[in-house]
C-alpha cells in the first residue's frame, strides 16, 4: 500500500515551521502547498456518478421492525447507536473495520463512523436519522488530499443513496456533535464504540441508563427473525465448505503447520462472507486441549487429532460457530474413537434437550451427565457415583467449559442479556445456540492414564429452536465417527 499524498513544499525558502503549519492546516481540512493549477485541475472533469432509484436492501423491513421495538421500549428518549471507528493497528495502518453489532442490527449498514440516532417525536415514537460521511467534496481537495477521501478509500454512498438503500433519512455526520450538544431531554448511548460521540454526550448520559440500552439490544437479539435465521444458515453452509477445504488440504498442513489450516479456512470465509466470526482454533495433537488455541503454529501429524473450531461470518455479519475433531490420517485410533464417541453421545443428549419450553440450562446438564457417566465408567473418578461427581462438579477437570451459548451476530451473542432472560431463561422458537461438549486430557495431567494425555475432543453444532423441537443448521457436516471417516476418505480421494 502507498502512503497518503504529502503536499509538496513549493519553494526552497519554506521553513520547517511553515511545513508544520501546512500539516496543521491540512488536518483542519485545508490543503495548501499544491500548485494552484493542480488544485484547480482536480476540481473538475469528474462524471456525475449519483445512482438513482435504488432498491432497499433485503434486510430493510427487518431493521425497521427492530427499530420500532427499540422505540417502544424507550419512549420520549433520544437513543444514540454508533457504528464505531477505525482502530489503529500500528502507525498509520488500521485493523479491518467491523461495525458494532448494535448499529448493524438496527440499520443493516456497516459504515465506519456512522451513527444511528432515534429522536423522540412528541409523546410516543421516534424518528430515525442515520449520520454518515457524505461523498467527498471535490472543490476543497478533500476528495484527493484527505486520507479518508474517496480517491484513497473508494467511493461511498451519497446520503441520498444511503437513504434509499437503508430506508432511513441520512445526514452529514459532521453535524452530529453540535446537534447532540444542543439537544435537550433524556439521552442514552451505546458505549464503547465511538469516543467522540461519548465526549459529546458526557454531561447528558449516565452509565446505568446506557447499560439498560445495551442490555435491551442484547436481549432483543435472543430471538432471531427470518432474515437472521437465513443468514445463520448461510454462515453454517459456508463454514461446512471451509471445513471441506481443510480436509482436502490436510497433506499440505502436515507439510507445513496449523497455519495452513487457518489460512485455508480464512480463504473460504473471505470468498463467501465478510470474515471469520472469531479467531479460528486450528489445534492439532495436544493443542486440542487448549480451549482457545489461536496461535496455530504447531505441527500437524498423522495419527493425532485435529480440533478445528471456526466459523464464517456472512456479509451481513452473522457468524457460524462449528467444531469438528478429525483424525488427521482419516481414521480414529481405538482410544481416540472411545473418547470421541463419548463426546458425540453427550452432544446428542444436549441437542435432544433443545426445544421450546425447555430451560436454557437443560442441554448443558444433559451433556454433562453423559460425560460424567463416561468418566466414571472409565475409572477416572475412583469409586464416586455419577450423582456425586455431578454434585461436586468433578467432571469439569476434563469438560472445562459450558456446553454452549447463544449465537448470532456475535459468536457469543446476547452477552449483555440479564441472567433471568438468558442463563435462567426458557427456550423459544427463533433462539439459536451452540451445543458443544468436549473432553480434554491435558498433556501433563497425571491423574489419567498416559495414553489419554494430549487428547482433546469437542463437537459443536449450531442449533435453532423451532416450533416443535430444533433444527441443526450445521448438520451438513458429519458428526458420527464412522460418518466422519467416510467423509474424510471421500474428500481426501
Ligand atoms: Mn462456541
Amino acid at each position: 500500500m502507498s502512503e497518503e499524498l504529502i503536499p509538496e513544499t513549493p519553494e526552497q525558502e519554506t521553513e520547517e515551521n511553515e511545513a508544520a503549519e501546512a500539516i496543521k492546516q491540512r488536518k483542519n481540512g485545508l490543503y495548501p502547498a499544491v500548485s494552484d493549477e493542480l488544485a484547480e485541475n482536480m476540481k473538475s472533469g469528474w462524471a456525475d456518478t449519483e445512482l438513482h432509484d435504488l432498491q432497499p436492501i433485503p434486510q430493510a423491513e427487518h431493521t425497521a421492525n427492530r427499530r420500532a421495538a427499540l422505540s417502544a421500549r424507550f419512549p420520549g428518549e433520544r437513543l444514540v447507536i454508533p457504528a464505531g471507528n477505525l482502530r489503529t493497528r500500528s502507525n498509520d495502518t488500521e485493523y479491518a473495520f467491523r461495525a458494532s453489532t448494535e448499529y448493524a442490527y438496527l440499520t443493516g449498514d456497516q459504515t465506519q463512523d456512522g451513527v444511528l440516532v432515534l429522536e423522540p417525536t412528541g409523546g410516543t415514537g421516534h424518528e430515525a436519522t442515520l449520520y454518515l460521511l457524505p461523498r467527498s467534496n471535490r472543490e476543497n481537495g478533500e476528495f484527493w488530499l484527505d486520507g479518508q477521501g474517496e480517491l484513497w478509500v473508494g467511493r461511498r454512498n451519497s446520503l441520498t443513496e444511503a437513504e434509499q438503500l437503508l430506508g432511513i433519512p441520512a445526514k452529514d455526520v459532521r453535524e452530529l456533535p453540535a446537534a447532540l450538544a444542543e439537544a435537550t431531554g433524556p439521552v442514552r448511548n451505546v458505549r464503547g464504540h465511538d469516543a467522540s460521540i461519548e465526549a459529546a454526550l458526557t454531561d447528558k448520559v449516565t452509565a446505568e441508563r446506557d447499560e439498560e440500552l445495551r442490555v435491551y439490544l442484547s436481549e432483543a437479539r435472543l430471538v432471531k427473525d427470518a432474515f437472521e435465521i437465513a443468514e445463520l444458515q448461510k454462515a453454517c453452509d459456508a463454514t461446512a465448505r471451509g471445513f471441506e477445504d481443510v480436509v482436502k488440504s490436510l497433506d499440505k498442513a502436515e507439510a507445513t503447520s496449523e497455519r495452513f489450516i487457518e489460512g485455508t479456512f480464512f480463504l473460504r470465509a473471505r470468498i463467501e462472507g465478510n470474515d471469520i466470526g472469531y479467531g479460528s482454533i486450528c489445534a492439532a495433537g495436544p493443542h486440542a486441549t487448549t480451549l482457545h488455541w489461536v496461535r496455530n503454529d504447531g505441527a500437524v501429524r498423522a495419527g493425532e487429532l485435529l480440533l478445528l473450531d471456526a466459523g464464517v461470518e456472512t456479509n451481513d455479519l452473522y457468524t457460524a460457530d462449528v467444531t469438528r475433531t478429525l483424525p488427521i490420517n482419516g481414521t480414529f485410533s481405538p482410544l481416540q474413537r472411545k473418547i470421541y464417541d463419548a463426546v458425540y453421545e453427550a452432544q446428542e443428549a444436549g441437542i435432544a434437550a433443545v426445544k421450546p419450553g425447555a430451560a436454557y440450562r437443560d442441554f448443558h446438564d444433559a451433556a454433562q451427565r453423559v460425560l460424567a457417566e463416561k468418566l466414571v465408567e472409565w475409572g477416572l473418578l475412583g469409586d464416586l457415583s455419577v450423582e456425586k461427581v455431578l454434585e461436586l462438579g468433578l467432571q469439569r477437570r476434563w469438560t472445562l467449559h459450558g456446553t454452549g451459548h447463544m449465537l448470532g451476530m456475535d459468536v457469543h451473542d446476547c452477552a449483555a442479556a440479564r441472567t433471568e432472560t438468558y442463563v435462567d431463561g426458557t427456550l423459544e422458537p427463533g433462539v439459536c445456540l451452540t451445543v458443544e461438549p468436549g473432553l480434554y486430557f491435558q498433556a501433563d495431567d497425571l491423574t489419567v492414564p498416559e495414553e489419554y494425555r494430549g487428547i482433546g475432543v469437542r463437537i459443536e453444532d449450531d442449533i435453532l429452536v423451532t416450533e416443535d423441537g430444533n433444527r441443526n443448521l450445521s448438520d451438513s457436516l458429519p458428526r458420527r465417527a464412522d460418518e466422519v471417516e467416510a467423509w474424510m476418505a471421500r474428500l481426501k480421494g
